[in-house]
């Protein structure tokens, strides 16, 4: 692993503090009750918990069991009394460049303006609303005026096209929804709220819509069902009382791809979620009342969620929020918003740093970034090469790279160094070492640990407050999918390996998802919906190394009509997919094959399509049902060359 990876010369950012965060884990792992009790205390409670840890119906955990809080009181209303109130919570910047400062106080009275909008819709606590919004204030905004009320949220990321939004809709029941005109997008005007018609066609539930007015393009109102947002909140002083939500209260349901076609609602909760967002970030990245912090993550995925929303403002931070493409006008655009706003913390992906290391270093450059003082990333594992553009041309050799391993259903970053803590030397490409109360391990296929040095699948041994509380409907899901690979453990869907220092290498997905960008996409899903196109009668979906995405997607296709036109099929499933699903599902490549290789249950053998594809050896072929099938593959992609 050494010699593969290599260690950097750290002493800049080695802090030899590290027996801090040995004390510390130690103590979160050997006494829990009193580690969790303490740490709660970064939030404030109407009514304490009873118990901390209720685990008598494993594997559904229940942290701080009787603890009485709200989430938008611990964000907003507790800053105004500390001295924030004039406080900058946001700076937004727009993508034409346009900005924005809203400061705690505002926050607060967009939040209870729109709280009291939603209680006069008739929303009430445990009602389900979905939010489907660009980067704009109203999101941070809406969520918090949700979680005011008690009205639990999902947020489906604007980039999702309507069979995607319907989908979420359907499953979470919603009864509102929030969307905006439009969002901006490298110059263009996304219509969202002509997506969210079109996804509405597909569903029942919804009974009101809210729309933001925001890149002021055209949109249809339906009488009765649609109002515009600038008219039901007013500027007035309202106040909306929080309500006194349970900790065991869902907060929020985010979608996420698993190894089936339908995404799995992972439900979060309102106290340990909270108490683990706001003590993670605190942990991993340590950041000063007067930094400026910044996560260039979209809020529609967890990361944002988690490091946008809740935690910073539960911290009582400053962050950034951009709307808009990182490439666009230029491909400086991150380096000049840092030199502007004179960013001190810049939280992005691997695969954002590959993009814009491709231009080179001419665009860092013409900004000064010298505020910077810590990066972060997350999404994928980080390759030796991004991480050292990173630390070097962007870091100035300065700055540690916290690398955070986590998911959406951990609710915070689970692996990653802890500047808080003390910081370990940094190795590139690996996540370090485990969070407080975090208790991984690396398993074999026989649930056997494996040896140090050995690649094997990780799991957590023990509940941490942020986990999921279970899939939206479908416990027996939950239950199937973290934890019956390896009973009582949760399992994460990753490979991993331990080096003989203890350092923790994540190794990518043991299961049927890609990585697509960071993106966590399901292949089954995308074959899914090429299928439903009616165009094919069966595909194959993998994800192919790529040198910027990580993963690309690949699809190879038995189209229905064995005569048609394979430029005019490709393309026409390319446009089906990008309304269906949205543009980021879209496959990077689609060959057409008379046939794929099945196992004689009729599974398709993806692994198989994948491996030849790949030009790598394919493994056992003994259940193969028709040898035919890996010669089509071969000449589907002879045909290309
Ligand atoms: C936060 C987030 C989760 C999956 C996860 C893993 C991959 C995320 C990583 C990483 C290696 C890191 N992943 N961070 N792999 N090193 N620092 O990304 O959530 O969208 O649910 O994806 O992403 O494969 O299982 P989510």
């Amino acid at each position: 692993m050494e010699s593969e990876k290599g260690t950097l010369p750290m002493n800049e950012v080695y802090n030899p503090g590290m027996n801090v965060y040995s004390e510390i884990y130690r103590k979160s792992l050997e006494d829990p009750e009193n580690f969790w009790a303490k740490q709660a205390e970064i939030l404030t409670w109407y009514s304490k918990w009873n118990k901390i840890l209720d685990d008598s119906k494993k594997p559904f955990y229940r942290w701080f069991v009787g603890g009485k809080l709200n989430v938008s009181y611990n964000a907003v209303d507790r800053h105004l009394e500390q001295h924030r109130r004039n406080k900058a919570a946001y700076i937004w910047v727009g993508e034409n460049g346009e900005e924005k400062i809203v400061t705690y106080d505002g926050l607060y009275r967009r939040i209870n303006n729109l709280a009291k909008a939603l209680l006069n819709l008739g929303i009430k606590k445990g009602d389900r609303i979905v939010l489907y919004l660009p980067m704009i204030i109203e999101a941070p905004v809406a969520m918090l005026a949700a979680a005011r009320i008690g009205a639990v949220f999902s947020f489906v990321f604007a980039g999702f096209g309507a069979g995607a939004l319907a989908e979420r809709i359907n499953d979470s029941k919603a009864v509102l929804l929030i969307t905006a005109d439009g969002g901006f997008r490298n110059g263009k005007v996304v219509e969202l709220k002509k997506i969210a018609d079109e996804a509405l066609e597909m569903t029942s539930t919804v009974r009101n819509v809210i729309v933001i007015k925001h890149a002021r393009n055209d949109v249809n109102m339906v009488e009765d069902r649609d109002i515009w947002y600038h008219e039901i909140v007013g500027d007035s002083h309202t106040y909306v009382e929080p309500e006194h939500m349970d900790a065991n209260d869902p907060l929020f349901i985010l979608y996420t791809s698993g190894t089936t076609g339908k995404p799995k609602g992972a439900v979060h909760s309102t106290g340990g979620y909270s108490v683990w967002v706001a003590s993670t970030l605190k942990w991993a990245f340590n950041p000063d009342e007067d930094d400026r912090w910044w996560c260039a993550a979209d809020i529609g995925w967890i990361t944002g969620h988690s490091y946008i929303v809740f935690a910073p403002l539960i911290l009582g931070l400053t962050s950034i929020m951009y709307e808009g493409s990182i490439t666009y006008p230029e491909p400086d655009r991150l380096w000049e918003i840092i030199e502007k706003y004179r960013v001190n913390i810049l939280y992005t992906s691997p695969t954002a740093i590959r993009t814009l290391m491709k231009f080179g270093e001419k665009y860092p450059q013409r900004h000064d970034l010298s505020t910077l003082k810590v990066l972060g990333t997350v999404g994928e594992p980080i390759n030796p090469a991004a991480w050292k553009w990173y630390y070097e041309i962007i870091g100035n050799s300065r700055c540690p790279i916290i690398d955070t391993y986590w998911q959406t259903e951990t609710g915070g970053f689970m692996i990653a160094p802890q500047r808080g803590l003390g910081l370990p030397p940094l190795k590139p490409g690996s996540a370090t070492f485990p969070l407080p109360g975090v208790d991984p391990a690396i398993l074999d296929d026989a649930g056997k640990e494996v040896r140090t040095g050995e690649k094997g699948y990780i799991v957590f041994r023990r509940p941490w407050p942020g986990m999921l509380m279970t899939v939206n409907n479908d416990d027996e899901r939950y239950v199937k999918t973290y934890f019956s690979k390896f009973p009582g453990y949760y399992y994460c869907g990753d490979y991993a390996v331990k080096d003989e220092d203890g350092y923790y290498w994540l190794l990518g997905r043991s299961d049927e998802v890609m990585n697509v960008s960071g993106h966590r996409l399901g292949t089954i899903e995308i074959e899914d919906a090429i299928v439903a196109t009616g165009l094919a009668v069966e595909a194959a979906v993998f994800g192919k190394p790529d040198p910027v995405k990580g993963e690309a997607i690949s699809a190879f296709v038995v189209p229905k009509d064995a005569n048609a036109d394979r430029h005019e099929l490709i393309s026409e499933i390319r446009k089906r997919i990008r309304a269906d699903l949205g543009p980021i599902y879209v496959p990077d490549e689609i060959r057409i094959v008379k046939l794929l290789p099945k196992t004689r249950s009729g599974k398709i053998m993806r692994r198989v399509v994948k491996a030849v594809a790949l030009n790598q050896i394919p493994g056992d072929l003994t259940t193969l049902e028709d040898s035919t099938s890996v010669d089509e593959i071969k000449s589907a992609i002879e045909a290309f060359k």
